[in-house]
């Protein structure tokens, strides 16, 4: 039986999940900012690989009024991916915030992935080091830097991902889209340019 999995995205208004979400499903990116609504359903099913995984995708509301909604979301997800925008430090510092409510609805039996967006900006305040260093002390599955403008390391995000999933105890993953939206299946070819892509093997989860 084909194993389905779930992941939320998480982070302050603006650190660009929806756009990390655009980018991996229609490798497109639009800088007009159109917050989200409550809880997206423009989740997808894909398959990452030739592997027999299939990932939804979760896309939520940053802004402070939605945040009740959030973790009845979180409760039935099996990846928790939380962003923060590497040019806004109250985004990172709100990252531990984000972890707690993961842990409060979640437990243990959650992949926790710490994501630094708008890699492509000059005016960086948080630094790489700083990210590594907090999802290391959260107890984050790895951390990785990304740009949903130009693609960078969006590919590498979930097939690191999609490496962990399968170690991952799944007890509820078959239910977990059930009852939802039909979705459209993708294909999502995660074959990366090494040149233009983090090494893999060299980081730290
Ligand atoms: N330069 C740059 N801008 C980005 C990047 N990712 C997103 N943005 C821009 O940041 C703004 C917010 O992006 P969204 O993806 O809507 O952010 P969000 O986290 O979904 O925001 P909420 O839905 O309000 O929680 C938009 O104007 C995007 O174009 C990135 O990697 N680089
Ligand atoms: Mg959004």
């Amino acid at each position: 039986m084909l194993t389905k999995y779930k992941i939320v995205f998480l982070g302050d208004q603006g650190v660009g999940k929806t756009s990390l979400i655009t980018r991996i499903m229609y490798d497109t990116f639009d800088s007009h900012y159109a917050a989200t609504i409550g809880i997206d359903f423009l989740s997808k099913t894909m398959y990452l690989d030739d592997k027999t995984i299939r990932l939804q995708l979760w896309d939520t509301a940053g802004q402070e009024r939605f945040r009740s909604l959030i973790p009845s979301y979180i409760r039935d997800s099996n990846v928790a991916i939380i962003v923060y925008d590497i040019t806004n430090k109250e985004s990172f510092n709100d990252v531990t915030k984000w972890f707690n409510v993961v842990k409060e609805e979640r437990g243990s039996n959650v992949l926790v992935v710490l994501v630094g967006n708008k890699s492509d900006l000059d005016n960086k305040t948080i630094t790489n080091e700083e990210g590594e260093t907090l999802a290391k002390k959260l107890g984050c599955n790895f951390f990785i830097e990304t740009s949903s403008k130009n693609g960078y390391n969006v590919k590498n995000l979930f097939k690191k991902i999609g490496k962990l999933l399968p170690e991952l105890q799944n007890e509820n993953a078959d239910e977990a889209l059930d009852g939802k939206p039909k979705d459209t299946v993708q294909m999502i070819d995660v074959s990366v340019n090494q040149q233009n892509q983090e090494n893999l093997d060299s980081c730290q989860c």
